[in-house]
């Protein structure tokens, strides 16, 4: 079958590089990321032995990502996807629990990889609700914690609205009670770090034992690619299956998948030292600016409001009067946008693909929809 049938057979999807796609949270990814991926197809480091060269180049990566994290002695590795690392890091904290030690306590806000890892793992999953900037509730998360805590979960940029937890509360709750903090930052770790003034969510706080974090959101890599980055080996080692046959010798396998694409780690390494810490920087003004200008636009539009102000480049958009916005949603789907619904309000990310010009449009179109 030629190419091009295939093309256009699938041309009809939604694309990063059109204007429509408005409520994602991947991007178009970086050309060097691309560039890169398609040298190392081949590559499985699920079998390291055949690939040492590669597994050194992860643990760079992870090393640089500690780094950033403010943390030189993190391990981790390159997964999947935010998914994984979530399911992966709560495994590990199964680990080091007590055998009676099953709930979990994580705001409401949270993905929905943490309800995959409650039933995966056996976990009781405590959802405590949110206030209203969206952020879990201590006083809640106090009186939920007992004996049978095993782990707590701060969200850094959550899904529905970018607000990151207060996670130095959290880690300080940790620290003194002995449990196990994971952060999820699968969107926000690539974004945080570069937004000035934005709280701490990273190793700093002693209480963080694990962080998620996403080379295919902020991190301008391919899909697919997430990271699990623990706070030392010692944590990183609690999960670990031993494996003998392969034909790269003998290992041991700390990861949920077997086969494991060293394309991705390769493309996530090679954008991220290509743009550096300069270019992740100028990238988050970039989305940073847009955001606000985005922000500010709402605000101007009489019917309209955002829910929150917006921590990092997610901007939830509702409407103030007694239009439905679920109607608005539909109209607007009708006309061909790609957005995030959620209960009573429209998710929209500003990622690098998206350009003024899309915005402007989409809002053109609101008017329309808020006019007739
Ligand atoms: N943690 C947080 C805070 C997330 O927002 C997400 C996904 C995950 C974990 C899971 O990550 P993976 O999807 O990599 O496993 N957040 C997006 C969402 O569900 C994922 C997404 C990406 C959705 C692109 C749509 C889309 O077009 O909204």
């Amino acid at each position: 079958m030629k190419i091009q049938r295939l093309k256009k057979r699938l041309s009809g999807d939604h694309k990063f590089t059109g204007h429509t796609i408005l409520g994602s949270m991947c991007t178009e990814p970086h050309r060097v990321a691309k560039r890169t991926y398609k040298h190392f197809l081949s590559t499985n480091v699920g079998d390291p032995g055949l690939f040492p060269n590669l597994i050194e180049l992860e643990k760079e990566y992870i090393s640089e990502l500690g780094s950033l994290l403010s943390n030189d002695d993190a391990k981790g590795m390159v997964v999947s996807g935010g998914s994984e690392a979530n399911i992966l890091a709560l495994w590990t904290a199964r680990t080091l629990a007590k055998e009676y030690q099953r709930d979990v306590i994580v705001s409401e806000t949270c993905h929905f990889s943490f309800d995959k890892a409650a039933n995966l793992l056996g976990l009781n999953l405590i959802k405590i609700p949110a206030d209203s900037n969206h952020k879990i509730r201590l006083d809640l998360v106090k009186k939920a914690i007992s004996d049978n805590t095993m782990a707590l979960v701060g969200i850094a940029g959550t899904t529905g609205s970018g607000v990151m937890d207060p996670i130095e509360e959290l880690s300080k709750i940790a620290v003194e009670k002995d449990i196990y903090l994971h952060v999820d930052a699968a969107f926000g770790g690539f974004i945080f770090p570069f937004i000035k003034d934005s709280a701490p969510f990273d190793f700093r706080l002693e209480g963080v034992k694990s962080i998620t974090m996403d080379p295919h959101k902020m991190g301008r890599s391919v899909i697919q690619a997430g990271c699990i980055i623990y706070r030392n080996k010692k944590v990183l080692d609690a999960v670990q299956i031993p494996v003998t046959y392969l034909s790269g010798g003998h290992t041991k396998n700390n990861s949920i998948l077997g086969t494991r694409s060293g394309a991705s780690i390769a493309a996530a390494w090679m954008v991220y030292n290509y743009l550096g810490i300069e270019g992740y920087q100028k990238g988050a003004d970039k989305v940073m600016a847009l955001t606000k200008w985005f922000t500010n636009e709402i605000k101007k539009m009489p019917l309209m409001t955002t829910i929150v102000e917006p921590e990092c480049n997610v901007v939830g958009i509702t409407t103030s009067g007694k239009i439905d916005i679920k109607e608005i949603l539909a109209e607007l789907r009708e006309r061909g946008w790609a957005v995030s619904e959620w209960k009573d309000y429209i998710r929209i990310t500003v990622m690098p693909h998206v350009k003024k010009s899309y915005l402007k449009k989409f809002m053109k179109d609101l008017n329309k929809i808020l006019d007739s």
